[in-house]
């Protein structure tokens, strides 16, 4: 039962991180909501003015006669995709911001990258949700320490007996009883001891 409750309470701890990680997360309409990866966009500026955490995304939404090239620092200087550089097309494609610092986008398509389709977005470490993530695992770490704690709680109570012993035989009240008990037990048997006897002799007889 103990190890179920601590299940439950990890699987809650990871649900809770899992949810903070979501809501945290940005979805970034390239160009800004409801407009398209064309080259009428000024994506510097339009870059400048977001915030970019690690666990973004980027949509990038486009007619067939663009294409969404994610390329390096100098593929973007000089509008130039290489054949390394991954490229995506069919009108929407979302990019997930994984990585922290900077990332590039142009569009493959001679001239347009020239005419204004290069994105660059300088993407900030999520130091929230590591933070929150990282202390999530030792939480429950320290929840399942807890349930394995009843165990050397049990063998302090023994340690309580002992403690209770010594107080148990120095006390004076305990002489005091004694010898009056010890008293009464050996009349008892005395009478006993004596009516065993009388039995015996009326048995005898
Ligand atoms: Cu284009």
């Amino acid at each position: 039962m103990a190890m179920a409750k601590g299940a439950v309470f990890f699987v809650a701890v990871v649900a809770m991180a899992a949810l903070a990680g979501l809501e945290a997360a940005t979805v970034h309409p390239v160009g800004g909501a409801g407009k398209n990866w064309d080259t009428s966009g000024d994506y510097d500026t339009w870059s400048a003015q977001q915030k970019f955490t690690q666990g973004d995304s980027l949509v990038f939404t486009y007619p067939s006669s663009h294409d969404v090239v994610q390329t390096t620092k100098a593929g973007y200087d000089a509008c130039s995709a290489a054949s390394t550089d991954k490229s995506f097309t069919g009108g929407k494609t979302t990019i997930k911001l994984s990585t922290a610092g900077k990332q590039y986008f142009i569009c493959g398509v001679p001239g347009h990258c020239a005419a204004g389709m290069k994105l660059a977005v300088n993407v900030v470490a999520a130091a929230a949700t590591p933070a929150a993530k990282a202390p999530a695992k030792p939480r429950g770490q320290r929840s399942v320490a807890p349930v394995a704690a009843p165990a050397p709680a049990p063998a302090m109570a023994p340690a309580a007996t002992d403690d209770q012993l010594p107080t148990v035989t120095s006390p004076t009240g305990s002489p005091t009883p004694k010898p009056s008990a010890a008293a009464t037990i050996a009349g008892a048997k005395a009478a006993a001891v004596a009516l065993a006897v009388a039995m015996a002799a009326a048995l005898a007889m």
